[in-house]
């Protein structure tokens, strides 16, 4: 099926009440796994979203974790902003059309996100609203939720994973990453830490993705709510610390072909600490803000492995938008992964 296919989409936006061509759609977003389209609706506006199955394999289990979250939110934090998706008419969240899943959120009124953290408030903002999260649901077990992607961030399965790729993958592709290789092999010691310490932080509600495009902001650029929940899961919150300081730190985002201006900006690392531990402080053990630092090169060095991986598997996970874009990704993370363990937070 090809999803740009009109008369499809139809199909899924009658489910919930929209009749055909009062509508217009539009792609949204840039993230690299499901497809995203605005749906406008004269003045309303809706997110359609479809998910990606050859990752998620059972979406039916991200719309669980997210009804189980937004039963335990209403009930015990019902100030809490909660973008839950919506119900077609016969009260389903999720749309099955043929072989594919989808569901549509409601587009949050005045709210807009952002593709690169320009200003430190904008960092400051984005790590409260995700420490805001995890702290909300501080007193929900963690683990009662669905693992929409096993393994998500073990990092120890991702560096196997490349040890994997670096003799099935493909020869030519690894012959001409060696440097790129080489640098990853000898960080592996951030791999075998994680195994050392992991066992030592708690199990919280985790948010797995917290790039900056995946908080929504207010018109006075205050933090509103976060989206993009399909990895919400049990986990460490180096994860989300991580993920914050590979995508806010630097000026340019993993896309950047030009490494010259790959740096850490200190403010930007100060702000992100400050709304975390804002939100978090008082619930992170002394042990785990140890890691406060290790939680960027954890992430950043995951991600280049992964990027790395998948260019010597032929793009089959991120796929490619043109020859050797993983390339180039993974030697942009790693350039980030060397500025961070040069950066001294004092
Ligand atoms: C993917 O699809 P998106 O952009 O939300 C990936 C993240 C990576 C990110 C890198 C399920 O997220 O783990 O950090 O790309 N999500 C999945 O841009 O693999
Ligand atoms: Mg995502």
């Amino acid at each position: 099926m090809n999803c740009t296919n009109l008369a499809f989409m139809e199909e899924v936006l009658k489910e919930y009440g929209f009749a055909g061509s009062q509508y217009n759609i539009s792609p949204l977003g840039n993230g690299l796994i499901n497809t995203t389209w605005l749906v406008e609706e004269g003045e309303k506006k809706y997110v359609l979203q479809q998910i990606n199955q050859n990752v998620f394999r059972s979406p039916e289990d991200i719309a669980y974790n997210i009804r189980l979250l937004a039963a335990y939110l209403e009930k015990k934090q019902p100030g809490y902003l909660f973008v839950a998706p919506l119900h077609t008419l016969s009260g389903e969240d999720l749309v099955k059309q043929e072989q594919d899943y989808f569901r549509l959120f409601p587009f949050m009124d005045h709210s807009h996100s952002i593709d690169v953290v320009q200003k430190p408030q904008q960092a400051y903002e984005a790590a409260k609203q995700f420490g805001r999260f995890t702290k909300m649901l501080s007193g929900f077990d963690a683990t009662q939720l669905k693992i929409t992607l096993p393994s998500f961030h073990d990092l120890s399965l991702r560096y196997r994973q490349f040890e994997a790729a670096l003799t099935t993958g493909n020869e030519q592709r690894i012959e001409q990453s060696g440097s790129l290789i080489s640098f990853l092999l000898s960080n592996k010691k951030i791999a075998d830490e994680f195994e050392t310490v992991k066992k030592q932080f708690r199990i919280r509600c985790i948010h797995h993705d917290t790039k900056i495009s995946n908080v929504l902001f207010d018109a006075q650029d205050k933090g509103l709510c976060v989206i993009d929940l399909d990895t919400v899961m049990p986990g460490y919150f180096i994860s989300d610390v991580g993920d914050m300081m590979r995508t806010y730190l630097c000026p340019v985002s993993e896309e950047e072909k030009d490494f010259s201006k790959i740096h850490i900006r200190g403010e930007f690392y100060r702000a992100i600490e400050e709304g975390y531990l804002s939100e978090m402080g008082a619930a992170l053990t002394e042990f785990e803000k140890q890691f406060f630092h290790y939680a960027g090169t954890f992430m950043i060095y995951m991600q280049a492995l992964r990027f790395l991986t998948d260019h010597l598997n032929n793009d089959v996970y991120y796929g490619a938008r043109y020859e050797g874009h993983n390339f180039i990704r993974a030697g942009n993370q790693a350039v980030l992964l060397q500025r961070l363990l040069e950066f001294n937070p004092g």
